[in-house]
């Protein structure tokens, strides 16, 4: 019998490796309703954390098809928006852990919403010196890029003469678009970055579960490689942030073709800086203006484009941040996504603007949906004033009428439509045949308010618990100082620096490792670390947003003259997997949990997967740990 079941599972887990669905070959669907949230803006990095999101993955199903969410592989131990990605395969990010970031995909996938990942890989940050990346094993094969891999105009050529005076080759190849200063501009035209970067994409759709891509900065590198790449990843959605005029966009889309067919959408920046203009220049017509010329065009405005373009107001490049110049919509913002919500193209919404006005979004967006507004639908400019503008879009089961500016009431509305939202700076009216289920749909939107609200007064309030920080160095150090500080700005954790010297060991996984354990008490605590030794010198690189267990270890390489940490998630891993805590993974732990399960004894560890129950998945998470995956 226990043969039977452990086959049975055997079989089970071995489908839900190899079972990849279909997806498209097109860069992105054709007639296609959906509506994308940005799930991020700069140093989102609590309101983003995977848990949190994926916390409100019934709510965003109602609305978003699609969430766009950061680059989620591994920086370096340190916060970081994930725009100077140092791994490929090790997926700690400081939005959370790899267990956390795949849980949340399949929940979203689950209840229909897929999970678009940032693929940055015009440049990489490198381990420790100019040019050195991490080796990386996935599946048995060994990724890894070398100095031969970066573009010999790197860095205005900083890079080829610190190369030069280092004994190091950088590649033969120019770089064939832009560079990115700071980062080490990759040459994809080189075989090695090929074979990598197929991986990469292969590893997010077959394997994180993601549906498709953000490709950043793709101006860094000719478009026939995002061409090629999609062709062999084959996502069922992508989107480059090609930030230019019209025309560049459209050159780049037509760059990404395979038989004819675009491989990715692009996002429409010109559609955004129409309305940051109207708004900032408090002038309506200039949302369709002909003014600009081609360039200036937004791309939803050709015909021919409209499938491809993602439309959006603002993203995390735009929005306003404490320390730099940037070029946000400081006003009317509820009318830019009402605009937004109203036009053809896929509306991709800002995160910041989601949270502000949840409760008007929601019934634009279903306004949207109710029509059946899609990426290609056509519309027709109703009136165009300084003062107000009204633009009438065709779906596929009524039209909409969205009137936004300063006094949008002036806006005289045809025969056959009815007033369905408005606010001091837009109204939404619909074909009047949908009225009736419109009620329906905004019954259910303030029923699910209703709930949201109580389900939110009635959580159970957060169980306290314990989280240890382990830590083992390959440096030799006569002693190990742990310098602790937390979320809420308490830097005396274990004293001022150098900390605390720690002397508990533990052998896990064959080796010794320093720990300390912390008390959480809020969903959002955390502490940050660095290990150090003697009276603080030498010390580590900052590890910083630790939520759960975590394993450090300390490599002999330094970066700017501090000890390079790394996570060790092989043997968290097996930490977490090792359900009868006798310091191996085998078929007793299988077994332990069985008997968890059916009672007959108890292990506090069963819940391997940690989804909070323990179940014959977790059973399935065991034998996949066993066998290798
Ligand atoms: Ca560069
Ligand atoms: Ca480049
Ligand atoms: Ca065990
Ligand atoms: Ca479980």
């Amino acid at each position: 019998m226990k043969r039977q079941l452990l086959n049975l599972l055997l079989s089970l887990s071995i489908f839900f490796i190899f079972h990849t669905p279909c997806t498209n070959a097109q860069g992105w669907e054709e007639n296609y309703t959906g509506v994308m949230l940005q799930g991020f803006y700069w140093d989102s990095f609590t309101d983003t954390r995977w848990t949190k999101l994926e916390k409100q993955a019934d709510e965003l199903a109602n609305y978003f098809d699609l969430v766009w969410i950061p680059q989620s592989a591994c920086c370096g131990t340190a916060d970081n928006m994930g725009y100077m990605p140092l791994y490929c395969f090790l997926q700690e990010s400081s939005f959370g852990s790899e267990k956390e970031l795949r849980k949340m995909i399949s929940t979203f996938k689950s209840k229909g919403v897929g999970t678009i990942a940032d693929v940055v890989v015009n440049h990489r940050g490198t381990y420790s010196t100019m040019v050195d990346f991490p080796e990386e094993t996935y599946k048995g094969v060994t990724y890894q890029m070398f100095s031969t891999d970066i573009c010999k105009n790197d860095d205005g050529g900083n890079t080829l003469n610190w190369a030069n005076s280092n004994g190091c080759q950088l590649s033969q190849n120019n770089d064939t678009g832009e560079g990115w200063d700071g980062g080490r501009d990759i040459d994809h035209k080189s075989e090695n970055v090929n074979k990598c970067v197929k991986a990469y994409l292969h590893y997010l759709i077959n394997d994180l579960g993601y549906s498709g891509f953000r490709y950043d900065m793709v101006k860094g590198y000719s478009p026939g490689f995002t061409a090629e790449y999609n062709a062999y990843a084959n996502p069922q959605f992508s989107v480059g942030e090609c930030w230019d005029g019209t025309t560049t966009i459209r050159n780049w889309i037509n760059g990404t073709k395979v038989d004819d067919k675009p491989m990715s959408a692009a996002f429409d920046f010109q559609f955004r800086y129409r309305v940051r203009d109207a708004i900032n220049q408090n002038n309506w017509t200039r949302l369709s203006a002909e003014s600009e010329g081609d360039a200036g065009k937004p791309l939803i405005f050709n015909e021919q484009y409209r499938r491809y373009a993602v439309t959006f107001v603002e993203n995390h490049d735009t929005e306003k941040r404490q320390n730099s110049q940037q070029d946000p919509i400081k006003t009317d913002t509820l009318a830019a996504n009402a605009y937004l919500l109203a036009m053809p193209g896929t509306p991709c919404i800002f995160l910041k603007h989601w949270m502000a006005a949840k409760g008007d979004i929601k019934r634009m967006i279903t306004a949207r949906k109710l029509v059946g507004i899609h990426n290609q639908s056509s519309w027709q400019v109703m009136e165009s004033k300084p003062m107000y503008y009204a633009v009438k879009t065709q779906g596929n089961n009524g039209e909409l009428i969205c009137v936004v500016g300063k006094t949008p009431a002036a806006y005289k509305v045809p025969d056959g439509f009815t007033e369905v939202l408005a606010a001091a700076n837009f109204k939404y009216y619909i074909s009047n045949e949908l009225t009736g289920e419109w009620n329906d749909r905004l019954q259910a939107i303030v029923a699910e308010e209703v709930a949201i609200k109580q389900q939110q007064q009635s959580q159970p309030s957060y169980t306290p618990h314990k989280v240890t920080v382990y830590v083992r160095s390959e440096v030799n150090w006569a002693k190990m100082n742990f310098y602790i500080w937390d979320s809420n700005n308490n830097t005396q954790l274990n004293g001022n620096w150098p900390g605390k010297q720690i002397t508990d060991t533990k052998t896990i996984n064959g080796y010794t490792w320093y720990y300390q354990t912390f008390d959480f008490s809020s969903e959002d605590y955390y502490v940050n670390a660095v290990f150090n030794t003697n009276t603080g010198s030498p010390q580590t690189v900052d590890a910083t947003r630790i939520y759960n267990d975590q394993f450090f270890v300390i490599r002999n390489v330094q970066r700017d003259g501090k000890y390079v940490l790394e996570y060790d998630t092989q043997t968290r891993n097996l930490f977490n997997t090792d359900v009868n805590e006798d310091g191996s993974v085998d078929i007793s732990d299988v077994v332990a949990t069985i008997n968890h399960i059916a009672g007959t004894a108890s292990f506090p560890k069963s819940d391997v997967n940690g989804d909070g129950t323990t179940d014959i998945s977790d059973v399935v998470a065991i034998i996949n740990f066993m066998a290798g995956n």
